[in-house]
């Protein structure tokens, strides 16, 4: 069976979320600087190059706007807790996150990404409490699985569940880099959009 990919394609990188225009619906990638947010959406869409990775934390700092097929969009939201930076920089790009992810009627699922071998970080909890508080729907993605040696991966697992007070049944555990559990993600996305 071939692997389900999500075609892709890039749009504009946009400054704020009037910038972004109209869609029939939207999801949205959020998740710390850093977490593999960049290297997740190449991999739903198989697509090396079509999100830049990098090394080096706090590269994204505008929402980066991809195409789906039937005027459905696929946003990229800029890392939160960058360490590094003007002070400045950082409040900006919150209240970009958090403006975009408020105003937005077409949005219809965030996927919070969590990288599952560092586990949750308090700004991970607090993202999370925020999206609750906001009544927007969310789904954990706990990325770079293939970093969990095999007998640590359900310990860890357990622990990112309790965490976050969610079952193990509704995260998505994948790796990227060795493109594990992408298909279900990729499925997950689809039926979101309806596509
Ligand atoms: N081992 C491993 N590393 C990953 C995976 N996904 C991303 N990375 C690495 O994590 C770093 C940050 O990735 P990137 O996608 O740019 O993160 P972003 O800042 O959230 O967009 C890069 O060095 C990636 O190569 C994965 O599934 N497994
Ligand atoms: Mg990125």
């Amino acid at each position: 069976m071939t692997p389900a990919r999500l075609t892709l394609s890039f749009v504009k990188s946009a400054s704020s979320e009037d910038q972004i225009g109209f869609c029939d619906c939207e999801i949205a990638i959020v998740g710390r600087s850093n977490v593999g947010k960049s290297s997740l959406i190449n991999a739903v869409a198989q697509q090396n190059n079509l999100a830049q990775t990098s090394k080096t934390p706090g590269r994204t700092r505008n929402l980066n706007v991809y195409q789906a097929p039937r005027e459905r969009l696929l946003i990229d939201c800029p890392g939160y807790g960058f360490a590094r930076g003007p002070e400045e920089d950082k409040v900006r790009w919150n209240l970009l996150i958090e403006s975009y992810l408020r105003s937005r009627k077409t949005l219809i699922m965030v996927y919070l990404c969590v990288d599952s071998y560092v586990g949750p970080t308090e700004l991970d909890i607090d993202m999370q409490a925020w999206l609750f508080q906001n009544h927007l729907p969310y789904t954990i993605v706990a990325t770079k699985f293939d970093q969990l040696r095999p007998s640590e991966r359900s310990a860890k697992q357990k622990k990112l569940c309790e965490i976050l007070s969610v079952d193990s049944e509704a995260v998505f555990w994948v790796s990227a880099r060795k493109s594990k559990g992408i298909d279900h993600l990729v499925l997950h996305m689809q039926k979101h959009l309806g596509l």
